[in-house]
């Protein structure tokens, strides 16, 4: 393996990683640049084990998009509709109860509930579709709300992020998942989705929950317009907020899915892109516990390859999760838990399942 990463060039980034030294951005662009998959991997490998063993974690979780109505209308994302369109919908708190209701028998542990940006609906519908969702199933962990979905909570209820978060926490919030960090940079921002909430603003939200004691986790949208330039600083930002707070458990590369999108001209990743992307944050990220090959968007084959790359995680069973599927996602929405553990053990790895904070459930 040394020689392999030594013939690729790599042999100063291999000292950094065995001595448990910080990479450079730098060292990210030589990475990502570098045509030699297999030592990147390999590198990437050795933090992940050295991090996380043989574990490759799994969570039995739920997926309640609440509406697709969104104000923010971003040209990478094929879910949020105007209002106004025929495809526009939203589930009353009723509806989302049912959903979770519906599911009662199944063994999940978790909720994972976002949405577009609604114009209309009221601060107190969140408040009560968490209370709600508790009222159906008091143990499930919820998981909610995108950091731009927060700011704007925060905005309806004219109080500060950390008094709108306690609000939050009080009707039944657990943790806060990854969506909504995009690219970071202004310049994507401005090309793609101009009115979202900054980069700036998603990291304060992230950082005031993990003051007040919550966990957050971070993405990256990537596959679109960014340069590794770009992807790096993204990283960089987070790592450094990471350095601050130490509240995040896990990042996930997004892969870009073009269909429906108003970036339909563009490619779809190749699996090279998905499989460096996870390398690279593994590597990156040295401040992260966990990154996360989410099977919906990469597919189960190469979610199964990534554990191999830096990835410790393929997320859970999900079922109707609805943003990538309109946007051309082929993998199906639903993996049953036995999928799952079969694609770890191939893979040679100790399938966990896990709760939302990584607390063990099952070792298999
Ligand atoms: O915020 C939107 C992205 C995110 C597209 O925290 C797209 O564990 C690809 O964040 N192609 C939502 N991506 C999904 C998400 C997530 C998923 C699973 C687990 C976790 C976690 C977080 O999906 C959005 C946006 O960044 N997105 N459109 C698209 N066309």
């Amino acid at each position: 393996m040394e020689q392999m990463i030594n013939q690729a060039g790599l042999g100063d980034i291999l000292a950094k990683v065995k001595d448990g030294e910080r990479l450079s951005v730098d060292d990210g662009a030589r990475l990502y640049r570098s045509p030699d998959l297999l030592a990147v991997g390999s590198l990437a490998n050795l933090v992940r084990e050295r991090k996380n063993g043989d574990n490759a974690y799994f969570i039995y979780n739920q997926h309640v998009n609440y509406s697709n109505i969104c104000t923010n209308l971003c040209k990478f994302c094929a879910f949020g509709k105007p209002k106004e369109s025929e495809q526009a919908y939203e589930m009353t708190v009723e509806q989302v109860k049912a959903k979770i209701r519906e599911r009662l028998h199944e063994p999940i542990t978790e909720v994972h509930v976002v949405g577009g940006i609604h114009p209309e609906l009221p601060y107190s519908y969140y408040l009560d579709m968490l209370r709600g969702i508790k009222e159906v199933r008091p143990e499930i962990h919820i998981q909610a709300f995108t950091g731009v979905e927060i700011a704007h909570l925060a905005d309806l209820s004219g109080q500060s992020l950390e008094k709108t978060l306690r609000d939050l926490v009080d009707a039944g919030l657990g943790s806060i998942p990854g969506g909504g960090a995009e690219v970071f940079s202004p310049r994507i921002r401005k090309l793609t989705c101009e009115k979202k909430l900054s980069g700036e603003g998603w990291l304060e939200v992230a950082k005031t929950a993990h003051r007040l004691g919550l966990r957050t986790n971070a993405t990256m949208l990537y596959g679109h317009i960014e340069t590794i330039e770009e992807r790096l600083e993204h990283l960089d930002l987070l790592r450094q907020a990471q350095d601050e707070t130490n509240g995040f458990l896990t990042f996930i590369p997004l892969a870009f899915h073009p269909k429906n999108t108003e970036l339909a001209d563009l490619s779809k990743t190749s699996g090279i892109e998905d499989l460096k992307n996870i390398a690279v944050s593994r590597l990156f990220l040295d401040n992260f516990p966990h990154i996360k090959g989410y099977w919906v968007m990469i597919g189960p084959k190469l979610a199964q390859v990534a554990l191999s790359f830096g990835a410790d995680d393929m997320d859970g069973t999900v079922k109707e999760e609805l943003i990538t599927h309109m946007a051309g996602g082929e993998s199906g929405g639903h993996m049953a838990d036995t999928e799952l553990i079969r694609l770890i053990r191939e893979a040679g790895r100790k399938p966990i399942e896990r709760d939302t904070l990584y607390n063990v459930i099952k070792e298999y």
